[in-house]
This record gives C-alpha cells, sequence and structure tokens, in this order.
C-alpha cells in the first residue's frame, strides 16, 4: 500500500519537481544503497536505481554457477520471482551479472545502474558476498527497485565465524542448516562445532562406536534432553551445505577436559578403569584424560584422523579448556604429543588460549575466550608466531543473557546487549596481540539452556550482526549500526526468525 501510494504522489507531482531517476524506476528505491551488514567499506550512491522484473536475467559463467543458484534462490524469497540464469545476457536485457576478475578472493565490487546489477570478485566467495549485499538492497515489496551507484568492499578480518555447541544440546543437522542460512548473509564464513563434552558425543567415529551409542544416545545432553549424533553422512551433508554458502565447518573435539562422555563410554580412558556416572547438569572442569596411559593417544590420533578425513577445511580444534582435573605438566606434556597429531593429518590446530602453555601451540591458532584485556601467556605465544581468534566471552559469547531478565542464558561473563557485542576493536582488545596476530573473530553459542533453533535464533540475533560488522568492516559506527540494524529487523520478521528486540534499537515495521 505505502509505494502504490508513493507512485501516485509521483505521478500527480508535476514532472520538473520529481527527482528524474525515480521516474527511470519507478517509485525512490525503499532502501538506501548504504543500508547493508556489515558496513561496507566505500558506498558510493548515484541517484539511478534497478529494478528487478520476472524478465531479469542473472547472466554468469559456469564457473560462477554455485554463486548464480544462491543468487536466484534469494530473489525468489524476495521477490517470487525465478530469475532465469544465462550465459551471455540478450541485447537490451535486464540483467543481474556475476563477473569474476582477478581481485582478492571475498572482495567484492556491486554495481547498480539503470540497465542492470554488475558484482566484481576475483572469487566465488566475492560474488556470494556481493550477492548477499543485492539481497538486503532489495525492498520487503514491490516494486522491486534497488538503488543505483557503486559499492567497493573486502573484509577486514579474513575469519568471521560462529561457534555451535551441540554436546550440551544436540541441535539436529536441519537446526543447523537453518543457522547456517542465516548467518551467512551477513558474510560470516566459519561455522565451529562443538562436538564433544562432558554430557554427549556427537559424531560418529567408526573406530570407537560406542562413543556415539553410549555417549550420543537418547537422554545424554544437559537436564538429560538433547540426545543424538551426526552420523558421517550427516555431517558430510552439513559441511556441503555449509560449503555451498561459503561457509567452512570447523569441528571441535574438546580434550583433555571436557571427556566425561567419552569415559562413560570407554571406561578405559580414565586411569582408575572406572566409568564414572553419565552427567546431565552444567558443572565444568571435573574431567580429564589419562594423560599417562598410551591408550589415550591411540584415541586421540583415532578421533583427529577420521575428523580429518570428514573435513575438507583447513582447521580442527582440539578444546583445550577447563582442564582442572589435570596438572599443569600433564596438561601441556598431553598438548606437546596432540597438537602435532593435526598436523600429521594435513589440518591446522586450532584450541580454546589456555593451549598456550604448551610450545606446540606456536604453530597453532589460539582462541581467546576470557574476559580480560591482558593475558601474558598468550602474548608470549603471539610473539613465538601463534595466531588468535577474537571470541572475549564479555563481548562475543552469545549465550549470555542480554539482561537480567532473559529467560535463557547465563551470566558468568556479564550481560551482553547489542551495544556490547559492537563496541570492542579486536586489532586493540588484548595487549601484546596486535592486529597482525588476529585472525578474525568467532561468536560462541554454547546450549546448556537451549532447546531448539527458536531459543538459537533468539540468543545469536541481533547480536551476531555486531560481531559480523566487528569481523568484516573497517571501523565501528554505533549510531550508523543501530540505524541499519532497525531496519533490518522487518526482514527477520518476514522470514520467521524469532530475534530479540533490543531496547537499544529502533525497530521499524
Ligand atoms: N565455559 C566453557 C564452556 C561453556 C561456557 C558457557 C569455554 C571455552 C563456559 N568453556 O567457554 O564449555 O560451559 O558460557
Amino acid at each position: 500500500m505505502r509505494n502504490r501510494l508513493a507512485v501516485l504522489l509521483v505521478c500527480a507531482l508535476p514532472l520538473t519537481l520529481v527527482p528524474a531517476p525515480a521516474l527511470a524506476g519507478g517509485a525512490p528505491p525503499a532502501v538506501a544503497l548504504g543500508s547493508v551488514i556489515p558496513a561496507p567499506v566505500e558506498v558510493r550512491a548515484d541517484g539511478t536505481s534497478f529494478r528487478v522484473t520476472p524478465r531479469t536475467v542473472v547472466v554468469a559463467p559456469a564457473s560462477a554457477r554455485p554463486v548464480a543458484d544462491r543468487l536466484v534462490e534469494a530473489v525468489r524469497e524476495a521477490t517470487g520471482y525465478r530469475l532465469a540464469v544465462v550465459r551471455h545476457a540478450p541485447r537490451h536485457a535486464s540483467a543481474i551479472t556475476l563477473a569474476p576478475d582477478r581481485s582478492g578472493g571475498e572482495d567484492y565490487q556491486l554495481s547498480v545502474g539503470r540497465k542492470g546489477v554488475t558484482i566484481r570478485s576475483g572469487g566465488n566467495s566475492g560474488l556470494f558476498n556481493g550477492v548477499q549485499t543485492l539481497r538486503q538492497l532489495l525492498p520487503l515489496e514491490a516494486p522491486w527497485i534497488v538503488a543505483g551507484g557503486t559499492i567497493v568492499d573486502r573484509p577486514r578480518f579474513a575469519y568471521r565465524g560462529v561457534h555451535l555447541d551441540l554436546a550440551r544440546h544436540y541441535h539436529t543437522p536441519d537446526e543447523v542448516k537453518q543457522y547456517i542460512d542465516e548467518i551467512s548473509q551477513f558474510k560470516v564464513n566459519h561455522l565451529h562445532l562443538h562436538l564433544s563434552d562432558d554430557q554427549g558425543w556427537r559424531i560418529q567415529i567408526d573406530s570407537w562406536p560406542r562413543l556415539t551409542s553410549v555417549g550420543g544416545a537418547a537422554g545424554t545432553g544437559v537436564d538429560g534432553v538433547g540426545g543424538g549424533f551426526l552420523t558421517k553422512a550427516q555431517y558430510r551433508d552439513l559441511v556441503r551445505y555449509a560449503a555451498a554458502r561459503f561457509v567452512t565447518i570447523v569441528p571441535e573435539i574438546d580434550m583433555p577436559g571436557h571427556v566425561n562422555a567419552a569415559q562413560v563410554a570407554y571406561p578405559e580412558l580414565t586411569c582408575d578403569g572406572v566409568a564414572p556416572p553419565p552427567r546431565t547438569d552444567t558443572a565444568v572442569g571435573y574431567s580429564s584424560l589419562c594423560i599417562g596411559k598410551e591408550v589415550t593417544y591411540q584415541f586421540v590420533e583415532d578421533v583427529i584422523r577420521e575428523l580429518a578425513a570428514l573435513t575438507p577445511g583447513p582447521l580442527i580444534h582440539i578444546g583445550g579448556d577447563e582442564a582442572h582435573a589435570t596438572s599443569q605438566a600433564d596438561y601441556v606434556a598431553f598438548q606437546q604429543r596432540v597438537l602435532p597429531l593435526v598436523g600429521k593429518y594435513g589440518k591446522k590446530a586450532y584450541g580454546w588460549n589456555e593451549i598456550t602453555q604448551a610450545p606446540a601451540s606456536h604453530t597453532a591458532i589460539a582462541q581467546y575466550w576470557n574476559t580480560g584485556r591482558t593475558d601474558p601467556t598468550l602474548a608470549a605465544a603471539v610473539a613465538a608466531g601463534t595466531k588468535v581468534i577474537m571470541s572475549p566471552a564479555n563481548r562475543a559469547y552469545l549465550d549470555m543473557k542480554y539482561d537480567p531478565s532473559t529467560r535463557l542464558g547465563l551470566s558468568w561473563a556479564g550481560y551482553i546487549e547489542v551495544r556490547t557485542a559492537y563496541d570492542w576493536d579486536p586489532g586493540t582488545h588484548v595487549a601484546g596481540v596486535p592486529e597482525s596476530a588476529v585472525l578474525g573473530v568467532e561468536a560462541p553459542l554454547w546450549s546448556e539452556t537451549l532447546r531448539s533453533i527458536e531459543d538459537i535464533e533468539f540468543m545469536a540475533f541481533p547480536r551476531l550482526t555486531a560481531i559480523a560488522e566487528v569481523g568484516w568492516s573497517p571501523s565501528r559506527d554505533w549510531e550508523s549500526f543501530r540505524t541499519r540494524l532497525g531496519a533490518y529487523g522487518p526482514r527477520w520478521t518476514a522470514r520467521g526468525v524469532g530475534f530479540y528486540p533490543s531496547p537499544q534499537i529502533d525497530w521499524a515495521g
């Protein structure tokens, strides 16, 4: 209704009063060229516009067909039009062109004009990033007019990730796919799956089958709900689904702590050979692999080997947090033997920042999850070569309550409203960890209190968009972000995403 009225008003005005471009494309664009999350590097609006119609074609070379498929899907979801994909545009056709060039992988340039849209990038991930930007420029209702001009964009950090805990509560492949659909729209490009913990084991390992037949059985999980596990076929399918949206899966097996479920399944993994009771509470730090037993390292190597064979991505996360039941000497000895095993199977080791106690971590990636601004052990490791992914719990932990009234989540790291998740800089956050050592950011979502995709959405959105902008955009501007976020809200509503309507934001619609 709102747009039809606008068109009537435009036609009623004397022509001289109406800006030419508006006449060319119908009503003025509903979405400003810069109203994108994360904020692009350069936005140059030129007052023109482009109208998507059912006859608009997608022009793409065979190499970009995987991106063209995502673009067709996005336009169909937005407009209902199923656009044709062609190798070459018929003359004078209305076209959205995907044009590979020789620029950087994730960088892209988006040009919108009367005759059409062109997205240029050196890689399909960059073309995909351009498509996510274009998707946000399409209005929520007809006429499907996109603001004209040019966007030049590139990420500040290469690693922009989320983490999802499948161990405390097993979320199904379909729930994980829904989460991937949402995170990829904000140019998030890694999904770290927490696949094992005290309460459950969530990935099939052929050489140790009881890990899932016992550790992934019904009733394994916090409060005795949320049992289940990913078969290898389901894991491979998730990897494929994520890759088609340019999200790399990073699997985590947490050790030497957080291993109660594995020890219930295989008592030989304890030092006394006695199976501990299964746990459905939320305590941490009470379990440890038996550092002095050789079977421990056979187990660890078998798991890493099978996980590496399942994972096309370059990283395997080996946990390392809260090993309070492991002496420091044993912890370092364990990491010294296990970190190199990741390299033996062709992957790069990634672990919670406690791994930096071990010299072998200097070729690994440390995930910083503490709440402080200094960490001498981490700074020393960085000086020796360790790279860092920033997940400060008081900024990036999406399982923290928004405020004391939030039904879900925890509060040990403090309350995290949207602005708390937005106002920090990964390049200067920890003393002795310069931007050159920071690969990017990751927003963990632990599932002690989660039970459904609705719970995931409520805790992740809108705060994940803040972390996505912190990881992508060159700088932060809270007033600009909160305005763009407020305008974005109705898109979640239209998609049925149950986001938290933070009082810090003026939500449109
Ligand atoms: N700390 C534990 C997690 C989880 C979390 C909940 C890390 C690295 C608290 N370890 O965060 O297992 O229980 O907020």
